[in-house]
């Protein structure tokens, strides 16, 4: 890897967060909180999209209040697709990972998500639903269904043996993110990142992570639109998209890459 990849050797450049973020007062700071703790935290960019709650007060204060922390509000409510968007596109960190805004996914877990990028030995990585750490609370019959469906169609077209295409989960070499055209709307991000990554060459990396999932009770947003809509874009943006269409430069992608931060033996040394 060699395309603009920031300085390896700062590792307080190492980690951006992007949180989009529609309508969640209840979990924000609590999800803030916890992603103010995470090692070699370089920024927040919370993406409001035009929340109707009280989500833009707690966000100008969370602001305020740490310096890590810069929000975006887009004018109109767009979906989580275009709000990951124009977080990417304000992110300067070398590796930028995905943080929803509800208490589903465990900030203590990037580490272990973000690591197979820092060490080196891959572009990208997935933590993975499916592959429990600790603990995953058992949850909707039919959207395990229309996961499965979803990714044994995505793993049909990229030829990548992924267990959880819809994880938020999903960490990126910096460069990689930036240089991407995305051009889904609504929840098709997931699909369309992975085609894209897989469409470069990428090394991609699953990790264990537990799933404290939440109800619609509790403010699920997704629904079965954005599954069927999901099924679409895996067939656009594997069979009728082009490599050279899904980047603004195509960035370079090497078999042997370079550990992000100095391992610790290189530290002591
Ligand atoms: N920006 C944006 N984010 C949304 C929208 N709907 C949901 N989200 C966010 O996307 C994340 C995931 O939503 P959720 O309903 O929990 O879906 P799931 O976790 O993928 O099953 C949460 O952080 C939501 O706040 C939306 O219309 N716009
Ligand atoms: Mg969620």
């Amino acid at each position: 890897m060699t395309t603009n990849i920031s300085d390896p050797t700062k590792s307080a450049e190492l980690l951006s967060i992007v949180v989009p973020v529609f309508d969640e007062e209840k979990t924000l700071a609590a999800i803030v909180e916890k992603l103010l703790a995470v090692p070699h935290l370089h920024e927040i960019i919370i993406v409001d999209d035009c929340s109707t709650d009280a989500t833009p007060e707690i966000i100008e204060r969370l602001a305020a209040e740490h310096v890590v922390i810069r929000s975006v509000r887009l004018p109109q409510n767009q979906g989580k697709t275009a709000a990951v968007k124009a977080g990417f596109a304000n992110t300067t960190g070398s590796i930028v990972i995905v943080q929803d805004a509800d208490l589903e996914y465990d900030p203590a877990e990037i580490p272990d998500v973000i690591y197979p990028i820092v060490a080196g030995f891959a572009d990208v990585a997935y933590g993975s639903r499916f592959m429990v750490r600790r603990a995953a609370r058992v949850l909707y019959f039919y959207h395990y269904l229309g996961n499965k469906g979803l990714t044994f169609l995505s793993n049909a077209l990229t030829n990548l043996n992924i267990t959880d295409v819809e994880t938020c989960y999903k960490a990126f070499r910096g460069d990689i993110i930036r240089n991407m055209n995305i051009t889904s709307s609504g929840f098709g991000f997931e699909i369309e990142v992975t085609a894209k990554v897989a469409k470069l060459g990428c090394v991609l990396y699953e990790v264990p992570i537990s799933y404290y999932g939440r109800t619609y009770e509790e403010g699920k947003k997704i629904t079965y639109r954005d599954g069927i809509a999901a099924f679409y874009y895996a067939v656009r943006f594997n069979l009728f998209c082009s490599r050279k269409s899904s980047f603004k430069a195509v960035p370079e992608i090497s078999n042997r890459l370079t550990p992000l931060l100095a391992s610790k033996q290189d530290e002591k040394s």
